[in-house]
């Protein structure tokens, strides 16, 4: 007896055990065997698309909008995309199931450099290639039962669209904050070419042309999105306030703005003539003042750029520039000496690649003993010169301490008491000395408080083709004109033959396009060929989908009020910095401009955000030689799988998906292996949304036995006759005439259900979790019986669980629901009101008091671990069931905890345990293992 009940707790517990164990076989499956899942998609999914869903008028209701990051059309769809589509129709679904109206569109960031380079390379019109890709990729979205609203659908690269996109560049325009200045861009000085960074291999080389990149500088477009730091720092609190955006994307946008407060410090330089000027530093640590031993600046230095003028040896340090690695400590001593506000002390003054050029005054004070960059670089240059110790552990010792740089292993860089070296500062704290000194110099006009911020201007404009133009014209009398309003949009030419192959720019050379007539004077003028970065087109494009066909407005303010912010935006977090940073400032912009709402906390465009973990793949490598195999050069030998060369099992890892790993998966393929419902269900249940999934197709047999005991389960109600009239509502159990498994099961489905709304609805990170708790739900009704329920008790948990697979299995449940209602034809499962629980708050207490909960102490070898509610019988029950009966009812539920699990299967192997005691019908537990 004991030894059966294990071997069913082992199936039915550690089901995420039993899937990794099961056969890679399918076909032979006795669970599965006769459920043809591609036939219930394309049959649903057919069904769906005659009902033109999305369409069917809705009650007026709360307003939803969900929103995945759109995709780029590079043709077919990967393993990212099935995630991310997944995660978003789940919610869209089960929103529309509660009644909302929910807006879950998607469209294509169409613009980028690989539909150009296909133009280059092939000649094929980037229009038509971008457009091949966009409908074999919509067929594949639809093959994934995803529920998109395809009327809404919109593509950057239409005219339709990037004329709004244009209009969004002038509003900046007029309002100042579209500018050019020079900056620097890599330069292909063969073909001539600008190159975007992607372009640069990692020898600094041409992709092309294999020519070594120059940085030279260009005039350039920027928007000022400096202008926005303080309201898109300060909004990142809303943000962060109840988790809406996860905190790990919040402190990278922080970072990514960086605002840092210090104080700028001026030290006067003398060179060899005596003659003197002075240069400022940033520092966040002017209490280390007296602790400076040197002054770097910055190559491109406007002192270090005069001196090298004359200096040959100097200019040729900076020409070495580019060949220096990133955390380098070089550094070249220039013939001058900084003299120390405070000590009149005479430093070196030394340019130095690690010192940025655009970040704070383009300087630092060097302080070795309490910065780790200034410490290695002191090392190396003045490795015999004794650095002071200013700042020490408070309540430490606070006498001065000069050491030789490498007699000092690290930086002592926390905050502190100032030591005795700080003359009238000793004994201060390190906040208060820093107030004290940057005030005292400030009297001097040597100091004054400041704060930088990390941020830049974003650097929009583009040298290539397949992007949105720059609607600005340049006029030889008038000068920088912009396009009138009236005149966008402004359209891309078509890309004539002459200019297909050759490098650099092709609107540079598309002279009818070029040659135009300056708005203002009417006289000939040149447009702007640069084109806006891709960026630009996603900064806006989920304001559209609310109003996609309006001509005059991106969004009609009605438009935007009902629908925006976007509610629940979903994507990958290697878009955590730029995409959402730019998105924000544009949605800020709008909301100033009076297009969106002014109301505090709304002017945020995404109110809650849910970064994706991406998809790893499965990667098996020779453990000899590391070299990655091919699928081809492995073979399965029993329950292994072996290099066919050597018979060796290989090393198996999960990775990020490569071609040269061979680890690819492609979504497409597993659709039609596997179907989209099995492979909706997996992608969730087999990490956490925000993890790495590692992609393991032996454990979708899991998920394939799982929706085909569902299907059983429907079968056997099904074919039973239900003369009575069936359940509908709530209230029309008589709890008073259940049967304990009734009861049990009603429990358990409503606080599955329970868990899953809260899943749907607020935790979607955990959306693995509903996964299982289905899969209990099932597990228990299969256990129990469907025949030893009552038959409108059965009929009712059976509808629900549908329901609640209905967002996961959208196909499959419409399948399964039809089977059991078609006696009362009931329609689309999606159309069904949602009732949120499964049994009524009355009825809910009435089970429970039925049910009476016992609190029972589970102890492991002796040592009480944790206690749990089980049920506890009447005693004229308990004298029915047999004593290992009720153990084995009081262990499958202590097993079915977290706790349980915990404690009995994965701390101990519950298969190995010595001895099982119960104590009191079930007061207490103890597990000897
Ligand atoms: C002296 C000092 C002493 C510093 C000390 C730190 C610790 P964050 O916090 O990132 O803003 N710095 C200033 N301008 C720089 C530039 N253009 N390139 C490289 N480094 C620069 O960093 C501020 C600190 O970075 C400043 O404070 C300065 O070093 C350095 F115990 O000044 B500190
Ligand atoms: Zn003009």
């Amino acid at each position: 007896m004991r030894k059966c009940l294990s071997f069913r707790n082992a199936r039915r517990l550690n089901y995420a055990r039993a899937f990794s164990t099961s056969s890679p076989c399918l076909t032979s499956s006795p669970d599965t065997g006769r459920l043809d899942f591609r036939a219930i998609d394309s049959k649903w999914q057919q069904r769906w698309a005659e009902q033109a869903q999305g369409q069917r008028p809705r009650r007026k209701s709360h307003k939803y909008y969900v929103l995945p990051m759109f995709a780029y059309p590079s043709g077919s769809l990967h393993m990212g995309h099935l995630r991310v589509y997944t995660i978003s129709d789940v919610i869209a679904r089960y929103r529309r199931m509660r009644g909302d109206h929910v807006l879950h569109p998607t469209g294509w960031d169409a613009f980028g450099l690989p539909a150009e380079n296909a133009a280059i390379e092939r000649g094929v019109d980037p229009a038509v290639w971008t457009e091949q890709n966009i409908t074999k990729m919509k067929q594949q979205l639809k093959s994934m039962n995803t529920s998109f609203d395809w009327d809404a659908e919109i593509s950057t690269c239409s005219p339709q669209f990037y004329k709004h996109t244009q209009r969004i560049f002038l509003k900046l325009f007029h309002r100042g904050l579209a500018y050019q200045a020079e900056a620097l861009v890599n330069y292909d000085p063969v073909d001539k070419t600008v190159l975007a960074n992607e372009q640069v291999d990692s020898n600094g080389r041409s992709w092309r042309s294999g020519a070594l990149v120059q940085q030279v500088k260009l005039r350039q477009w920027f928007f000022r999105i400096t202008e926005f730091k303080e309201a898109l720092l300060q909004d990142l609190e809303y943000l962060s306030e109840g988790g809406k955006w996860p905190e790990r994307v919040v402190s990278q946008q922080r970072n990514w703005l960086g605002r840092s407060t210090g104080a700028r410090i001026q030290f006067e330089l003398k060179n060899e003539a005596g003659v003197s000027t002075s240069a400022r530093v940033f520092t966040t640590r002017p209490d280390t003042l007296y602790g400076v031993k040197y002054l770097a600046l910055s190559m491109s230095h406007p002192l270090v750029q005069q001196l090298a003028a004359q200096n040959a040896e100097l200019q040729r340090f900076l020409d070495k520039r580019a060949s220096f690695p990133p955390d380098t400590k070089e550094g070249f001593e220039l013939p001058l000496k900084a003299i120390h506000p405070l000590s009149q002390e005479n430093l070196p003054v030394f340019t130095a690649p690690y010192v940025l050029e655009d970040y704070g005054e383009g300087a630092v004070m060097g302080v070795p003993a309490h910065d780790t960059r200034d410490l290695s670089f002191w090392k190396l240059h003045r490795p015999s010169d004794p650095i002071p110790v200013v700042v020490a552990r408070s309540n430490g010792e606070v006498e001065t301490l000069y050491t030789l740089p490498h007699d000092l292993s690290e930086a002592f860089t926390n905050h502190g008491t100032l030591t005795s070296a700080c003359g009238p500062y000793a004994g201060m704290e390190s906040q208060a000395a820093g107030i004290k000194i940057v005030g005292d110099l400030q009297e001097r006009n040597l100091a004054e408080p400041f704060e930088t911020w990390k941020l830049r201007d974003w650097l929009v404009s583009r040298q290539r083709y397949w992007g949105t133009p720059i609607p600005i014209v340049h006029c030889p009398s008038c000068g920088i004109v912009p396009v009138p309003e009236e005149d966008l949009p402004v359209v891309l030419p078509p890309l004539v033959s002459s200019v297909k192959g050759q490098p650099g720019n092709p609107l540079d050379k598309i002279e009818e396009w070029v040659n135009c007539v300056c708005p203002k004077c009417q006289k000939p003028a040149r447009r702007e060929t640069d084109t806006m970065d891709t960026f630009v087109d996603s900064s806006w494009y989920f304001i559209r989908f609310p109003d996609p066909q309006n001509e005059h407005e991106l969004c009609s303010q009605n438009s935007a009020r009902n629908t925006l912010p976007v509610d629940t935006y979903i994507g990958g977090v290697e878009h955590a910095i730029l995409h959402l940073l730019y998105a924000r400032f544009v949605y800020k912009f709008l909301c100033q401009e009076g297009l969106m709402t002014q109301e505090r906390g709304r002017q945020e465009p995404f109110q809650r955000l849910v970064a994706q973990g991406m998809v790893h793949g499965k990667t098996f490598s020779d453990p000899e030689t590391g070299r990655f195999l091919l699928p081809g050069e492995l073979a399965v030998d029993g329950d292994l799988i072996v290099m066919k060369t050597t018979g060796k099992v290989p090393n198996v890892t999960f990775e990020k998906m490569s071609k040269s790993k061979h680890n690819g998966v492609d979504p497409t393929a597993a659709i039609e292996k596997y179907g989209a419902d099995t492979l909706r269900a997996h992608i969730l249940f087999a990490a956490p949304v925000s993890e790495v999934l590692q992609w393991d197709e032996e454990k979708i047999i899991g998920i394939q036995r799982w929706l085909g005991r569902v299907k059983r389960l429907v079968k056997d109600l099904s074919v039973r006759d239900f003369s009575s009239s069936l359940i509908g509502a709530n209230d029309a159990f008589d709890v008073s005439k259940l049967v304990n498994s009734d009861a049990d099961i009603l429990l358990l489905a409503l606080s599955t259900s329970r868990n899953i709304q809260n899943t749907f609805e607020k935790d979607v990170y955990s959306l693995n979790t509903a996964i299982s708790d289905l899969t209990k739900l099932t597990n228990k009704l299969h256990e129990v019986g469907i025949q030893n329920l009552t038959p409108q008790v059965a009929e009712h948990v059976m509808r629900a669980l549908l329901r609640l697979m209905a967002p996961i299995t959208p196909a499959f449940a419409e399948e399964c629901w039809e089977e059991l209602t078609k006696k009362d034809s009931m329609g689309s499962i999606f159309d069904v009101i949602w009732t949120s629980d499964v049994i009524s708050p009355e009825q809910e207490s009435a089970l429970k008091a039925r049910q009476r909960l016992i609190t029972c102490a589970v102890q492991v070898n002796g040592k009480l671990r944790f206690t749990t509610e089980i049920p506890s019988r009447r005693p004229d029950q308990s004298a029915a069931i047999g004593k290992e009966e009720r153990e084995t009812e009081i262990l499958e539920t202590i097993l079915a905890t977290d706790e349980g699990r915990l404690w009995l299967t994965e701390k101990n192997d519950w298969e190995r345990r010595k001895r099982v005691i119960l104590v009191g019908n079930g007061k207490v537990l103890n597990v000897v293992f």
